[in-house]
């Protein structure tokens, strides 16, 4: 597959040879896995040969094992919108390292750095991200994971829920609150390796779409002084900073699962007889096709402007608008594309296996996870409404 809006000015040579070598890869690695089967060793195996080929490399920067000075955005896009497209494990596999060390990245010390950001480029260390709590969702800053200063280290208590590569990560980034302020500007974020003693996985959690998932309790979970990751109070705009960047990926992801509902249902049109024709002789099935190729390619140019605008601003440049349009846009389209896939197949679309039920599973978490749908909204109805009347009165 070549990633829908590969061909527009967003896009270098480099993200065209990077998505046919992915294409390539993907199409020789990718082996279905039914629900029941290992889901620990197949993520794993796709850590592993994504490392081992080189792919990982385009989750860090270029001074730790990465490929570009700075983790790029549209390769993240490209890489997630291929991998998807063959397997959605594969492309968990891959974006996971990039989420659990995207922390370590933008604010981890040298030591930070050295020690992880190699390993999970070369698929030797697993990462996860831990933000969200059983009461703390949505609502982020609500968190009461707890971190307090002793004896010259830290010491955690608390839950974490939801965690993707939980059980199977060697690091975690953990959010806590540290009491600097109430709210947002009271949290800091940790390294926390996956063998420290207080650290426990309490729960494996099975979901339609497996992957390894878990509940984590840190019991008198006790850090070093250099556990902390950045400055103390501000573990809430780390953990936004490192979403804005894999909002725009899960995005993409998205629109890989997207087209290949929509080849699947033309495949389908195409294929099916009945009332002396074909499904795609009718206008409801050509009208429903060109309303998803319309809004398929929408929430790509629209994934493709947030990765783009990241990748050529500073540091100073924020996305969270436009990465929130397009996570918005691409995993809702993904799952009306899902849905007609199924329902163009007829039975053959719930029959357990086939291609359009596995991405009816598939699509559903990624208007859930990384910021729901309703999250996206807020932001960009936020920020609509701070532009249309600015503070100071002047025209927008
Ligand atoms: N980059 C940098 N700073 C950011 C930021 C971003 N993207 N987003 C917010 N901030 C800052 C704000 O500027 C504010 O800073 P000040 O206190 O200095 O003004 C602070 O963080 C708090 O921001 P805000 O008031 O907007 O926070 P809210 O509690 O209202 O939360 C939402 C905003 C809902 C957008 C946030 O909680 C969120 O994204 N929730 C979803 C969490 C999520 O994605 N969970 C899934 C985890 S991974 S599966």
């Amino acid at each position: 597959m070549r990633p829908t809006a590969i061909d527009t000015p967003f896009f270098e040579p480099r993200h065209r040879d990077l998505a046919a070598a992915l294409d390539a890869f993907a199409a020789r690695e990718a082996a279905p896995h039914p629900h029941g089967s290992d889901v620990d060793a197949a993520c794993r195996g796709w850590v592993r040969a994504l490392g081992q080929a080189g792919f990982l490399a385009h989750c860090v920067p270029a001074a730790h094992g990465g490929v570009s000075a700075s983790v790029e955005s549209r390769a993240l896009c490209v890489a997630r919108e291929v991998l998807a497209w063959h397997d959605g494990l594969a492309d968990f596999a891959f974006a996971m390292q990039g989420l659990g060390s995207g922390a370590i990245t933008l604010a981890g010390s040298e030591a930070q750095r050295a020690r992880w950001l190699p390993a999970v480029a070369r698929g030797e260390a697993i990462a996860a991200f831990a933000l969200s709590e059983p009461h703390a969702g949505s609502d982020a800053a609500a968190l009461s994971t707890a971190a307090h200063r002793e004896g010259g280290g830290w010491v955690l208590d608390g839950e974490k829920t939801w965690i993707s590569n939980g059980g199977i990560a060697d690091v975690y980034c953990v959010f806590a609150r540290t009491g600097e302020a109430p709210g947002a500007r009271g949290i800091s974020a940790f390294v926390v390796p996956a063998d420290t003693a207080g650290l426990v996985v309490a729960e494996r959690i099975d979901v339609i779409a497996p992957h390894p998932l878990a509940r984590l309790v840190f019991r008198d979970c006790r850090l070093p002084a250099d556990a902390l990751l950045g400055r103390a109070g501000e573990g809430f705009k780390l953990a936004m900073r490192t979403l804005d960047i894999f909002r725009a990926s899960v995005a993409a992801a998205a629109l890989g699962f997207a087209r290949r509902a929509l080849a699947a249902s033309v495949e389908r049109a195409h294929g099916r007889r009945m009332f002396g024709g074909t499904l795609g002789d009718l206008d409801l099935t050509v009208a429903a096709l060109g309303d998803l190729a319309t809004a398929i390619d929408a929430a790509a140019l629209l994934t493709a402007r947030a990765a783009w605008k990241r990748d050529n601003g500073d540091a100073s440049t924020r996305t969270t608008r436009e990465a929130a349009m397009a996570k918005l846009a691409a995993t809702e389209v993904a799952q009306r594309a899902a849905d007609r896939a199924v329902q163009l197949h007829g039975g053959d679309g719930v029959r357990a296996g086939s291609v359009p039920e596995r991405l009816y599973r598939e699509v559903r978490a990624l208007r859930i996870y990384e910021g729901a749908t309703e999250v996206q909204r807020l932001i960009v109805g936020r920020q609509t409404l701070a532009a249309a009347v600015p503070p100071t009165g002047d025209p927008a």
